[in-house]
């Protein structure tokens, strides 16, 4: 399997959860930029010109993180990292999936075009920074709540959910969002941040793009 990804985007999620599952897999590192990877345009193995792609063994080109991420978890079924296919607590599994793409991700990801490009998916002004905060924090109070008497999102072992909720916890820091007040949230941070899979994949990541202000 091949990850294509960029340091720090979304793509740190199936990062983290390959190296969960101990399997082989390469990197492919992306330019957001310029939309240019090491065997050149990076819109030919995806049109949408978004991170994260995973070619898989058949050579299918698998894109959206939650789908990924479904992907990765259903190669290694006794690990657990999803419940199986057809349960009802894969239902809740996909509720959580859905909820972090779509509420949370979503809200993240800025308007704002520098460039031509969305490549630093996270405002870069002050002012989008702050219109970020709005949006986000509503989510972040419900994730608290959720996680008060949770070790994990989907109960008491890591999953696929989780290492999808800390990409999004790196970004909330990237964006000086204190998750303090967010008691539960910011202890399960700190937890998450300390599994070997996730120390593995920020380190090979190494520090994403700067987020300067410019207004
Ligand atoms: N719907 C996609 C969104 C992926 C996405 O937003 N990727 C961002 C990085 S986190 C990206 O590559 N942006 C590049 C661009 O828009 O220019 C998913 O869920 O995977």
């Amino acid at each position: 399997m091949i990850l294509f990804y960029a340091p720090g985007a979304s793509s740190l999620a199936p990062h983290i959860l390959l190296h969960a599952t101990g399997r082989p897999f390469s990197l492919e590192k992306v330019d957001l930029m310029t939309k240019r990877w090491s065997g050149g345009d990076f819109n030919l193995i995806n049109p949408k010109s978004y991170v994260p792609v995973l070619q898989v063994e058949s050579g299918q080109l698998l894109t959206e993180c939650s789908v990924i991420l479904q992907f990765i978890a259903d190669c290694v079924p006794e690990q657990a990292l999803l419940p199986p296919p057809g349960t009802p607590e894969r239902y809740d599994a996909l509720q959580w999936l859905s909820f972090l793409a779509m509420e949370v991700q979503k809200n993240f990801i800025t308007p704002e075009r520098h460039g031509g490009v969305s490549a630093n998916f996270l405002a870069k002004t002050q002012a989008g920074q702050h219109a970020t905060r709005q949006l986000v924090s509503p989510r972040l109070d419900y994730l608290n709540q959720q996680l008060a008497n949770r070790a994990y999102l989907l109960g008491d072992r890591f999953s696929a959910a989780d290492a999808y909720l800390f990409m999004l916890l790196t970004w909330a820091r990237r964006l000086a969002i204190d998750l303090a007040p967010w008691n539960h949230l910011s202890q399960y941070f700190a937890k998450i941040g300390a599994h070997a899979a996730v120390r593995q994949a920020l380190e090979i990541e190494g520090p994403p793009h700067s987020l300067r202000t410019t207004d």
